[in-house]
C-alpha cells in the first residue's frame, strides 16, 4: 500500500513557492550559460507553474519516486529541461550538483528528459506531442484501479499544433478523466513566430470545452491563482481539467520578455550578468 495515497497536499507556504520560482530561473539560466544551450524563454514561462506543482500541489517522496501512491507529472513540453531539471533537483529527486553537467558528454541531463536516466521523470518527451497521450494512459490506469493519484501535464501552446493532442483531448473527454489535468503555457510564441500566425488556436478555451474537458484561465505567474486552481479536489468534476496558464516567455528578465529570439537563444556574459542582477 503506497504511504502517499492519503497523503495531505505538500502545500508549502507561497513565499517558498515564490523563492523556488526564483531559484529555478536563477539555477536554470546558469545552466544554459554554462552548456551554451537550452530554451531559456519557455523554462521561464514555466518556472511558477513548476514552482507551485512542486512545491504547492504534487504529492510524491523523491525517495521513491516509483511509489504507485505518487502523483504524476509530466512535462511534455521536454525541450525546457533547464527549468524541469532545478525543479526536480530542488525537490530532491537527484543532487544539486548534477546540474552542472547539464548537456555534457554522457551527462543524464540531456536536451530532452529520459526517464531511464533520471528520476522523477515518468516519461521521455522532448519530441512535442506526447506527453498528453501518454498522460491520458496513465490517468486510464488510474481510473481503472481507482486509484487516488492524479496526473497532471504540461504543455506548450504551440506544440498544440501537433493532431497526437487533439485525438488524446477527445479520448480524455469521453471516458471523463477527472483525474488528469492539462496545463497548457500559453505564452503565445513558439519557435521563430507567434502561435496565432502560424496555426491560429484561439478560441483556445472553447476548443477544450468542445472536447468534454472542464477549462480554467489564469495568470500562469500568479502561485496563488496557480495553487487554487490545480489543487482543487477533482472528485465529482466528472471532466478531465484543462488550466489554460497564461505565460510570458521570458518572464523575469527584460531584455527576455515576449522575445521570440530568446526560445533557444543562449546569453553571453553580460545577458548573464544583466539576467542575474535582475532575478532578485
Ligand atoms: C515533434 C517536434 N517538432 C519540432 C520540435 C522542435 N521544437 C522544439 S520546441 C518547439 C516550439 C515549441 O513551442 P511551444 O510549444 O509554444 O513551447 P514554449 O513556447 O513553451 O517553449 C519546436 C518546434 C520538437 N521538439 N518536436
Ligand atoms: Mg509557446
Amino acid at each position: 500500500m503506497s504511504s502517499l495515497a492519503s497523503a495531505p497536499l505538500r502545500n508549502d507556504p507561497l513565499e517558498t513557492i515564490r523563492a523556488k520560482a526564483l531559484w529555478i530561473r536563477r539555477r536554470s539560466f546558469q545552466m544554459v550559460y554554462e552548456a551554451q544551450l537550452g530554451h531559456p524563454g519557455g523554462d521561464f514561462s514555466a518556472a511558477d507553474i513548476l514552482a507551485t506543482l512542486y512545491w504547492g500541489v504534487l504529492r510524491f517522496d523523491p525517495s521513491q519516486p516509483n511509489d504507485p501512491g505518487r502523483d504524476r507529472f509530466v512535462m511534455s513540453k521536454g525541450h525546457c529541461t533547464g527549468a524541469f531539471y532545478s525543479a526536480l533537483a530542488g525537490a530532491g529527486y537527484f543532487p544539486e550538483e548534477l546540474l552542472s553537467t547539464y548537456m555534457q558528454p554522457l551527462s543524464k541531463l540531456n536536451g530532452h528528459p529520459n526517464r531511464n536516466y533520471l528520476p522523477g521523470v515518468e516519461t521521455n518527451t522532448g519530441p512535442l506531442g506526447h506527453g498528453l497521450p501518454v498522460s491520458i494512459g496513465i490517468a486510464i490506469a488510474g481510473q481503472m484501479d481507482s486509484a487516488p493519484f492524479r496526473t497532471f501535464v504540461l504543455t506548450g501552446d504551440g506544440e498544440l499544433q501537433e493532431g497526437s493532442n487533439w485525438e488524446a483531448a477527445l479520448n480524455a473527454g469521453h471516458r471523463k478523466l477527472e483525474n488528469l489535468t492539462l496545463i497548457i503555457d500559453r505564452n503565445r510564441l513558439q519557435q521563430g513566430a507567434g502561435t496565432e500566425e502560424t496555426a491560429s488556436l484561439d478560441p483556445l478555451d472553447d476548443k477544450w470545452r468542445a472536447f468534454g474537458w472542464h477549462v480554467e484561465m489564469v495568470d500562469g505567474h500568479d502561485h496563488q491563482a496557480l495553487y487554487d486552481v490545480l489543487s482543487a479536489s477533482p472528485a465529482g468534476r466528472g471532466k478531465p481539467l484543462c488550466v489554460i496558464a497564461n505565460t510570458i516567455k521570458g518572464k523575469g528578465v527584460s531584455f527576455m520578455h515576449d522575445n521570440v529570439s530568446w526560445h533557444h537563444g543562449v546569453p553571453n556574459k553580460d545577458q548573464f550578468e544583466q539576467a542575474m542582477r535582475e532575478l532578485v
